[in-house]
């Protein structure tokens, strides 16, 4: 990767994925783009163009117009607002997802875009998920993450375009809240256990789902964009998880800062079916064995820069 076009750019991982990439490859070969804009480093340090990936033409002309060499696609809905809006998840996911591969197949760009533990259901084996498995999800965005992860295994073999991606896990992070996600509690919990110290989870005690801190998932995306392509196996869709938890353990987990944290339970019951439509845990090896992904933060190291980060951040 040379030059990196990157939609979704202010989402959860755009936002940090962005400033990461432009540290590694310099500003100027680092184009965010965004459907909206704001006031943030992502649209100050570099360069940022009002994109809507739904519009091909606009995609191909920021694409053409940087000489960009990569496209890492993120622009999505997440399972829960996707739940809510089926029609408009579809044109958004599938529409986005097949005009970004369109644009890096004309450009010879290579590829990235996420799949999710979204993608299995509840007939899928449900610990250690195996990386080959059944895949018959019952959400809108799990049918979504399917379609695309083999849409993306299509434009590889058909047209040869370097495709590549992860299922990633709940991703945690302090410095852009995920928006509509069924594992938006492991961020708010957080928030919650600084600003409140007590927390209502509307996911149910006892839901096991796989979890990952930030640093780990952008060093995913990286370490797999630069692994050697004729290693890979799998190419797209690859597990990977940093750690299984259910809310109590992350209770647990903060307790050991915040020694009278309380946790409670209202459940949502939409965002707990989706929960326990999905795995418990998943099995990553072939992540590790094809281009050596290797997380760094458990469960304990996580929550103790997650809960100095959001006391920092509140703080300002
Ligand atoms: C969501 O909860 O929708 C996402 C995901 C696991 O893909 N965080």
């Amino acid at each position: 990767m040379k030059k990196i076009l990157i939609t979704g750019a202010l989402g959860q991982i755009g936002s940090e994925l962005v400033m990461k990439c432009r540290d590694v490859y310099g500003a100027d070969n680092v184009i965010a783009t965004d459907i909206r804009t704001a006031d943030s480093p992502v649209v100050h340090s570099g360069p940022f163009e009002l994109v809507d990936v739904t519009d091909r033409q606009a995609l191909y002309d920021t694409a053409k117009k940087y000489g960009v060499d990569a496209i890492i696609h993120l622009a999505a809905l997440l399972s829960a607002t996707a739940e809510k809006k089926p029609l408009f998840a579809w044109n958004l996911n599938m529409g986005g997802l097949v005009n970004a591969l369109e644009v890096a197949r004309e450009l010879k760009c290579q590829f990235f875009t996420p799949s999710s533990i979204g993608a299995f259901g509840p007939t899928t084996p449900k610990v250690k998920t195996p990386q080959d498995t059944i895949q018959r999800p019952t959400t809108m965005y799990g049918i979504n993450k399917v379609a695309g992860e083999l849409l993306c295994d299509y434009y590889f073999h058909k047209f040869g375009v370097d495709t590549r991606g992860v299922r990633f896990p709940g991703l945690i992070s302090y410095v852009t809240p995920p928006g509509g996600g069924t594992t938006d509690y492991a961020v708010e919990i957080y928030y919650k256990a600084v600003e409140e110290g007590r927390y209502t989870s509307y996911i149910a005690e006892g839901t096991y789902m796989d979890m990952m801190y930030m640093p780990d998932a952008l060093n995913a995306i990286l370490t797999l964009m630069e692994a050697d392509g004729s290693k890979l196996v799998h190419r797209n869709a690859f597990n990977i998880t940093a750690m299984s938890a259910a809310p109590e353990d992350f209770a647990a987990a903060i307790r050991k800062h915040i020694p009278d944290f309380e946790i409670e339970y209202e459940v949502d019951p939409v965002r707990q079916a989706i929960a326990e439509s999905w795995p418990d845990s998943l099995d990553d090896s072939a992540a590790r064995e094809e281009w050596g992904f290797r997380p760094e933060y458990d469960l304990e190291k996580m929550t103790a820069d997650m809960l100095t980060k959001v006391k920092e951040k509140l703080r300002k």
